[in-house]
This record gives C-alpha cells, structure tokens and sequence, in this order.
C-alpha cells in the first residue's frame, strides 16, 4: 500500500463544506438573470460566439426536477497546478453522482493533450477518495497544450462521443476557460450534444471578476509564501546582515506579491500594476528601492526583505514594448529563429529587428537577462516570466546604484543581498481550509450545470468571506468575461485578466502603510497552513479577498 503521512490520513477524512442550494445535491432550480454581454469589444465577441453570446447568469437554488438521467462527464486539469484541484474533481464526481447514480466521470490525462489523444482513466470512488483535500494535480496530470484548432475539436467530439460523454469540465486558468469558450461555441453552433463548463484555476488571482471572487489555489499559495517570507523576515531581522530580495510567482498580475506583502508586511513590495501606471522606468524601480534601503540603514537597519513580483518585467513600459516587439518578432519568424545554434546569433537576429528605440532598450540589459527575454514563449504566446531572474537583475542593480550613492556620501550603510524565487514551492500545497471547500463547491456547482444543461458556462461560488450557510453557486457565460487583445501577434478574443487595482481596498490598504514598514521593522509571521484547531486560525480567507469584500 502506498505510504501517506499522518497528515493526509487524517485530512482525508475532511468533508468540505458546500453552499446550501447544494447541500441536498446537484439537482437545482436555477434561476435565470438578465442577458449578459462582453467584457470589452461586445460587437466582436458577439460575431465571433454567435450561439454562446448573452446567455444569462445562472443562481442556483434547492429544489427542481425529481430526476436526473444519468450523465458521463469528461475532465481536465488545464495549465499550472493550484492547490484544491482535486476537491473541484471530487466535487464534480459527488456532484454528479448525486445526480444519477449511475453517471461516470473520466479524467483526460495531461491535460488537453489527453483529450485529444484519447488517454484518459475512469475516476471511480476508489480513485477519489484517495485524493480528496490533497495537493497537486497528479491524479490526471496537466498540460498546457491549447485546445483551439478545428482538428482539437474534431477529436475531442469523437473522443467524448464513444465515451458517450455529455459534458466535459475544464479546470483551468485565463486562456483555459477562453478555450472552453471555444469549445462550447464550437459544439453548440454545429448542435453537436456536448456541453463544455469551465472552472475558474489558478494561484495567480487573475481569473476573477464580479461573478468569479477568486480562483482557486490563490489562497493556499500565498499562505505557503507568506509563511516562508515570514521566516525570511524573522531570519533578517535575527542576523541583521542581509537584505532578501524575493521574488513571487504570478506571471501577469501582482495579486500574489500584494497578498503576501498584506500577510507580511516585508519592507519593500513592488506592486507592477503600479510601476505601468507610474510608467517608471527600470532605473526609477532601482533608485526608489536605493532610496528606501539607504533610509533604513540611518536607523542603523542594514536589513530587509523586498518582494518582486514574478510579472514585473512587462509592466514596465520600456520593457514591455520590447517584449511586445519581441513577441511579434519570434511569432512571424518563429521557424527561422529556431534553426539558429549560436546564442549570439540569437541574439543579433532580434536586435537587427528591433527598431532603434527598442535595440537600445534591449542593449542596456545583462547578456542573461537578453536571452532569457528570447526564450520559447508557452503555447499560449507568453513570455515565461518564471524564468526571469528579475530578483538577481534588481539585487544587482541596486547594490550597484548603493555603491555610487556611497561615493557621492548619499549612503554610509552595507548592503549584502540574498536572493529567492518563491512559485513551485506553493502550487502543490495541500489546500487551505478556505481552498478545500470552494474547490469542492466549484467542483459541484460544475456538476449542477451539466444536470441542468448549461454550455459555455463557468462556475462561480461566491460570498465566500462569510460562512459556508450564507454561500452562493451558479454559473456566468464565459463570453461576458472576454474582450480582444493582441496575442501571438495577432487579435484574440480571450478572458480578460483581472490585474491589481489600484484603486481597490487591497492596493490601498497597503500605500497606507508601506511608508512605516519601509522604515521600520514591523514583520509579521503567519505560520504554517493550520488544518486543525480553532476556526480563527484554520478557516481564514486572504486578505485581499477580506478588504475586497468589505467595501461591497
Ligand atoms: P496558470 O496561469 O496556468 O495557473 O499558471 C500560473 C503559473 O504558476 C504562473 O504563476 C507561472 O508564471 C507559470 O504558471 C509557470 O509555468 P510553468 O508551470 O509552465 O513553469
């Protein structure tokens, strides 16, 4: 038998909690809101999802038919781990056994690319079970391949059709559930029987809106983040010779390093949103972070932990028309690029394309940094900010700028640094208290919009700062979530990503502050996840989530 830690043996036993619309099981009543539109570019979201466009909200409510036929329903896991991806699956298997019984679930291996293999596994209760309210998503792997050409489409209808499968749920993050959209347009407007339903993944907090509060993971990871900062704070201010520079994962968006800078309150917090809209230059990130460490070190604190948010890099406005150029360059001219051997041709073959403005930009970075810039994009066109070393790249920048402002006399401390990348670390946590039920309730609410016949669909839970009584489920259309950006180097409709507002309750909360924890030692140490033990330190929600809600 395999070997399970003490933990899991007990956390298996974990019943997570639902809303009560499904605490009697996944036959609803829903009840329809008005018809919805776009995010942005209605008009061309509009032609482009002839069949799923303006479909309404959906809450659900106790009660409806008595019966439900039996349903098999498809599954993926789509793009990055986030912590509670088996409970939404678990979810999805109670959920739609309390439907019918007799209904069964596959689980499509890697990802998108299972499904268009046909590699899959029955998920029978032996299956869940033993991975209810763990981390990771090793039950059926996942993969970032996308599901978007006519020949992924074909395939996932014939796959589905002799599995007999109805519905398929796609856990997933922004461009996920962009091609569950997709997907379901695809079959709804060929009236191919296949429902597709979306789940709304991902630690980076991006995918959430006024339907969709969060998505699921982010709370986990930033509570393994923040207990690792935690002890980093706590190791600076014991040697008091070092100052950390951490950078967190969160590609896009800074909701990650401004949860932890919440949990926290480390020193300095780099919030990108801020930067793009300051339009600071790279030079200006350094001298404020010179500036904030040459103060500190006058009250004889030589000491400090800054954060660094893992998308930084494309949010300052220099950088981000290079990567944009660079994008487009590597797109159009992908198969020359590729057949070049020597890192500098490499790098000469995009600076001979980038105009003069851009080439400088380029030139002014380490040799490192230009190749990182360069390297594969993930196949949905990103630039895989994970591998950028933006952390060493401003630890290193700063010590410099320190050491011209101590021969103008501007700074008389030191400065040692250390630095850290913190991402993987979190994805795979077993899921918070808080992850475990919305994971689970997501996982269930899915199930209830296959019994009830919904397409294009992702499902939302929501008032998730109060107790689990007073939650709500549904389901939003995904095409009110989209809009038209520019992707691969060309227009895509996709979901639109919920970056830091700045002038959210979260954002706000922390300009409030940031200037006395600059200055002044004022860390705070959350500790390991709790599972255990009294509600107020085992049933917490983030604090983003916290002040987001409490302005509503
Ligand atoms: P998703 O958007 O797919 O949830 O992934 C988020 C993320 O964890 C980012 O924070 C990070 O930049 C990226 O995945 C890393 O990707 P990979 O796992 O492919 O290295």
């Amino acid at each position: 038998m395999k070997k399970i830690s003490p933990l899991q043996a007990k956390r298996a036993a974990y019943q997570p909690k639902l809303p009560p619309a499904l605490t009697a099981g996944a036959i609803v009543k829903a009840v329809e809101g008005k018809a919805t539109t776009a995010a942005g570019d209605a008009a061309k979201i509009k032609k482009l999802f002839p069949a799923t466009y303006g479909s309404p909200e959906v809450t659900f409510q106790m009660g409806g038919a008595s019966k439900c036929p039996a349903v098999n329903v498809g599954v993926i896991l789509s793009g990055g781990q986030a912590p509670g991806g088996h409970n939404v699956i678990a979810g999805i298997f109670d959920g739609i056994k309390s439907l019918n019984s007799r209904s069964k679930l596959y689980g499509f291996l890697r990802g998108p690319d299972g499904l268009i293999k046909n590699e899959y596994v029955e998920l029978k209760k032996d299956i869940i079970d033993d991975y209810r309210n763990t981390g990771g998503f090793d039950m059926i792997g996942s993969g970032r391949t996308k599901l978007e050409t006519e020949e992924h489409f074909q395939a996932t209808q014939k796959h589905c059709e002799a599995l007999n499968i109805s519905a398929l749920v796609i856990i997933g993050g922004d461009d996920s559930n962009t091609n569950a959209c997709l997907l379901a347009e695809y079959f709804k407007s060929r009236k191919i029987p296949l429902q597709v339903i979306g789940c709304p993944k991902t630690i980076d907090g991006d995918l959430k809106n006024e339907n969709i509060e969060t998505s699921f993971g982010f709370d986990t990871a930033c509570r393994v983040y923040s207990e690792l900062i935690g002890n980093i704070c706590r190791d600076a201010n014991s040697a008091k010779k070092y100052w950390h520079f951490i950078k967190l994962m969160g590609r896009s968006a800074s909701h990650i390093a401004l949860e932890c800078a919440l949990q926290t309150q480390p020193n300095i917090t780099i919030i990108s949103e801020e930067v793009a809209e300051k339009k600071m230059t790279l030079a200006d990130i350094v001298d404020s972070m010179a500036e904030a460490i040459a103060a500190r070190s006058l009250k004889g604190c030589n000491f400090g932990v800054a954060l660094i948010p893992e998308g930084l890099i494309e949010f300052i406005p220099e950088m981000k028309k290079l990567i944009g150029a660079l994008n487009d360059i590597l797109a159009k001219e992908a198969e020359e690029f590729k057949k070049l051997n020597d890192l500098d041709d490499s790098l000469e073959f995009v600076r001979v394309r980038l105009s003069k403005e851009l080439a400088k930009v380029f030139n002014s970075l380490p040799g490192g940094i230009q190749l990182q810039l360069c390297m594969d994009r993930d196949p949905h066109g990103n630039v895989q900010v994970s591998q950028i070393e933006t952390e060493k790249l401003l630890a290193e920048m700063v010590g410099k700028r320190l050491k011209e402002m101590a021969a103008k006399k501007q700074f008389k401390g030191k400065f040692s640094s250390q630095t850290h990348f913190f991402g993987y670390e979190g994805r795979c946590a077993a899921p918070s208290n808080y992850d475990a039920d919305y994971c689970y309730s997501l996982g269930y609410t899915a199930a209830a919009l296959v019994g009830a016949g919904y397409t294009g669909y992702m499902s939302s839970v929501r008032n998730t700062t109060q107790p689990s009584a007073k939650w709500s489920a549904g389901g939003v259309p995904i095409t009110m979530m989209m809009n038209v950006e520019r992707r691969h180097g060309a227009d895509k409709p996709v979901i639109r990503k919920a970056l830091c507002e700045l002038e959210g309750a979260p954002f706000k909360f922390f300009a409030k502050n940031r200037a006395k924890w600059a200055l002044e030692t004022d860390y705070v140490y959350p500790g390991p996840i709790q599972y255990f033990g009294p509600s107020e330190v085992c049933d917490l929600v983030s604090k983003t989530l916290e002040l987001e809600q409490k302005k509503k």
